[in-house]
């Protein structure tokens, strides 16, 4: 492709659901001639993420690390026990160290995209360089058209509403409402807020999303004040011609296999891992699991045995495999096996399944989830149990999830919807599609 000359930095933050956007975008940029430096943290949270990004730079030779050190965790005056978050606290009061570091890449940037998470720590580092900046969100439009109404959803009582209405949004329940979102004493609120507050500095916002996936939310955004929103969606596979390494899933027969996970920070309860074990069961459905005992996958070190009993693996043996540890997540979705996708909607997850075009069973855990529950349902990716609630708040019993389960692997009307979203992000990343030309249009800018 034709090189255009423009030097891009990526600089994404922590946790695997934020790191793998910024990887796609940079392989997608670097394939479409832009020079592409990716900022990488010393130390990671997971050893998913120093992982990925050692086979990363490996397979992509052209793409340039910068590596940097960070500080010392400090301590602030906000509610924060999460070590995702802790980490993105870190990387924030870091961002100081990379000024040198940046003056000194060759050839020089036009550009920065980091994370929304960092927006205002980075604006505020190259403001007086000619260096332009731009965000990138990693979750729904939905969730995006929240997060930026928060200053004024902050101002008003909300003790007993059961919905609130963003202007061209239309209604959002409380209960999809992040908790710790509106205690702006949490570190998750006040990141929010101070990140909107410098949204107007930035060039355009770069989203994982497609106009015709959340057209309502894209608008919604634009009339909420956030015009330069800019839907690339959805970001491509890096490594799509690798093998996703499950034999297993090779043997099973097309659309047969209901695949479950929960992504990469999420634990369910021991009780509700059982359950859900005793549903797939149940089901009669075959099943994938990628089961997770742990937060941060360095201290997730019990065994499959353990969790759910060896009897029980046993006796499911024949239908279903449970696997701990990573999967290669996109192929197993792109598999002719994979029926069905049990998940937690975190944002990653949500467009893989729309460009696959996999039927979701929503269930939400923590964070942007309900909300992007709430998308997966209006698009009809899939179906959403809104009685659920927010995992880890009541047990869901084994008959229900078994229920939905058979529902939404013999819901032939949701497969044709599901394929019908599929062939729409298949459009929008051809030469003239929507979210392609925008991403040229933006490799274009990056000179300007
Ligand atoms: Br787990 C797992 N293999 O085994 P989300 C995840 N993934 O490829 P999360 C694998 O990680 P946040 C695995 O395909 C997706 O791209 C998956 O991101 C991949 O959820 C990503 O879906 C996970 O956004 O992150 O991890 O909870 O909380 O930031 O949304």
């Amino acid at each position: 492709s034709e090189n255009v000359g423009a030097h891009i930095a990526l600089f994404p933050c922590a946790g695997m659901g934020h790191l793998l956007p910024f990887l796609r975008l940079a392989a997608m940029l670097d394939a479409r001639g832009c020079a592409v430096t990716v900022i990488t943290v010393k130390p990671t949270v997971s050893a998913a993420e120093s992982d990925h990004l050692s086979a990363f730079f490996t397979i992509h030779p052209r793409i340039t690390r910068l590596e940097f050190q960070l500080l010392p965790y400090q301590k602030s005056g906000l509610r924060n026990d999460d070590p995702f978050f802790i980490q993105m606290e870190t990387i924030a009061t870091s961002v100081h160290l990379l000024r040198p570091l940046l003056s000194s890449l060759s050839p020089p940037l036009s550009a920065i995209v980091s994370d929304f998470t960092l927006t205002s720590q980075v604006t505020d580092l190259v403001s007086d360089l000619p260096i332009s900046t731009y965000t990138l969100m990693t979750s729904s439009a939905a969730f995006f058209c929240l997060m930026a109404y928060l200053p004024k959803l902050l101002q008003i009582d909300v003790a007993n509403r059961d919905a609130i209405e963003i202007p061209d949004l239309g209604p959002i329940s409380m209960s999809s409402i992040p908790p710790k979102m509106l205690d702006p004493s949490d570190f998750f609120s006040a990141f929010i807020s101070s990140n909107v507050s410098s949204l107007h500095k930035v060039k355009g916002v770069l989203i994982n999303t497609f106009n015709s996936f959340e057209s309502e939310a894209i608008e919604a955004v634009r009339r909420n004040g956030v015009d330069h929103i800019l839907p690339i969606g959805p970001l491509e596979s890096y490594d799509a011609k690798k093998a996703h390494d499950l034999p297993w899933l090779d043997e099973q027969p097309p659309e047969s296999v209901l695949f479950v996970s929960f992504g990469s920070r999420t634990a369910l309860s021991k009780e509700q891992i059982r359950e859900l074990g005793a549903a797939l069961e149940k089901s009669g459905c075959r099943f994938l699991w990628v089961l997770k005992g742990g937060k941060v996958d360095k201290e997730d070190k019990e065994e499959v045995e353990d969790m759910l009993g060896a009897s029980f693996v046993e006796r499911t043996k024949k239908k279903g495999l449970i696997v701990k540890g990573w999967v290669k997540q996109e192929q197993i979705l792109a598999h002719p096996a994979i029926g069905g996708f049990v998940s937690h909607c975190g944002w990653n997850s949500v467009i893989e399944a729309a460009r696959l075009g996999v039927p979701v069973l929503a269930w939400p855990q923590h964070g942007d989830q309900s909300v992007n529950a709430g998308v997966v349902e209006k698009a009809g990716l899939g179906l959403w149990v809104r009685e659920w609630g927010w995992g880890q708040t009541k047990l869901i019993g084994r008959e229900e999830i078994a229920e939905k389960m058979i529902e939404v692997m013999q819901d032939e009307k949701l497969r044709v919807s599901a394929g019908e979203v599929r062939a729409k992000a298949k459009e929008t990343r051809e030469v003239d599609g929507d979210s392609e030309a925008l991403l040229q249009r933006l490799i274009h800018s990056f000179n300007n």
